[in-house]
């Protein structure tokens, strides 16, 4: 862990602009990512949680619940487990021809223990009926500028709401939420994109269909499900919502610029999504060979996992990468992969000494 980072703030809070922030990548070189580390995403408005907060769960269940984050606390068990959380949009940057949205680098990741209660208690309790297929998450965040129009409303299919892994959290890294990451209650849904992870919550809405609500439907956090050129017609195009985290990693250290020859030890994070990490490797050619990396065991399953291996950097100025594998064989490509609004792009980090 480095003594001192910094927090690149890409998008200040301008009267008409959502918080956005991003860490340097030295601030992501922890097991456990610090709270005031951990990237900020926001499509509109931070609510203040003030007292009367009640979490409702309404729609297809026998008996609708209407609670206060104290009596959830007190009427369910607690669920703790450690999991990273990215924003599908990580690494947009990095997309050529370049696509609008949020220009996160490679920061708009982190790893965090969450406490909360298990979504599927919840649901139980409330009694979820046979047609359920999804829920729907409802905020107080509106769009800046527009009090009456969600920011955001997004949801679940209902077999991971039902997930033992699903969450509705109320604290981070051991304290409570804070405003700028959902306080006082937010989903926590492992191996999903973060926008997902809805925070603020409000109302758990349960559903016979897909969650139409806001940035759920057209183009927002969906891929086409066949690949598109840039330039390609996107109407008519079926697009599906992202329900899974491609394999990824980061190298933590050393850092962009790095100055070190010779025998270099190069350390970072794998995760993935519902398909765990199998392996990592590194290269200093460019990819042409690559050398297995000292992977550290599974602890927890949905936290990111320490890799460290020692790259010969005699010959000069290097570009070190790293790539990891999934249990299915599928690996991070080489480069960014193409797609409308730029999502998933794990391609492989690569940092230059
Ligand atoms: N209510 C609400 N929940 C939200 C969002 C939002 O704008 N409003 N942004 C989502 C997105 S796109 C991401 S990536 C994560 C980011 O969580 P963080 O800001 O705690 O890092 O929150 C999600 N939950
Ligand atoms: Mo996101």
């Amino acid at each position: 862990m480095p003594d001192s980072y910094h927090i690149e703030v890409l998008r200040q809070a301008a009267p008409d602009e959502p918080v956005n922030t991003e860490p340097a990548i030295a601030a992501l070189d922890a097991p456990l990512t610090p709270t005031e580390a951990l990237f900020v995403r926001n499509n509109g408005t931070v609510p203040e949680a003030e007292a009367g907060w009640t979490l409702s769960v309404t729609g297809l269940v026998a008996r609708p619940l209407h609670l206060s984050p104290t009596a959830l606390r007190s009427r369910f068990p607690t669920a703790e487990l450690t999991s990273v959380l990215e924003c599908a949009g990580n690494g947009r940057r990095h997309l050529s021809p370049a696509v609008e949205g949020q220009q996160w680098g490679d920061g708009a990741v982190g790893c965090a223990r969450w406490t909360g209660v298990r979504l599927a208690d919840v649901l139980r309790e409330a009694g979820v009926d046979a047609r359920a297929v999804y829920v729907g998450f409802h905020s107080p965040d509106h769009v800046i500028g527009k009090p009456g129009a969600p920011a955001l409303s997004r949801g679940l299919p209902i077999a991971k709401a039902l997930a033992a892994e699903t969450l509705i959290a109320f604290a981070m890294n051991g304290e409570a939420l804070t405003p700028l990451h959902g306080a006082p209650l937010r989903i926590v849904a492992p191996g999903f994109p973060g926008s997902a992870w809805q925070k603020w919550l409000r109302e758990i809405r349960v559903l016979d269909r897909e969650h139409d609500g806001a940035k759920m439907t057209g183009l927002d956090y969906r891929m086409p499900r066949t690949p598109l050129k840039p330039g390609d017609a996107t109407e008519g195009v079926p697009f599906d919502v992202i329900t899974d985290m491609p394999v990824k990693s980061l190298i933590t250290a050393p850092q962009e610029g790095f100055a070190a020859r010779g025998k270099v030890s190069v350390r970072g994070f794998a995760w993935s999504g519902h398909v765990p990490v199998a392996q990592v490797e590194v290269s200093a050619d460019g990819g042409a060979s690559w050398q297995p990396a000292c992977l550290a065991p599974e602890a927890e399953r949905w936290a990111w996992r320490r890799f460290e291996a020692e790259l010969d950097l005699s010959a000069g100025p290097a570009e070190i990468m790293a790539r990891a594998t999934d249990t299915n064989g599928t690996a991070q490509p080489l480069d960014a992969v193409w797609n409308p609004r730029g999502y998933l792009n794990n391609a492989v980090h690569r940092v230059r000494g």
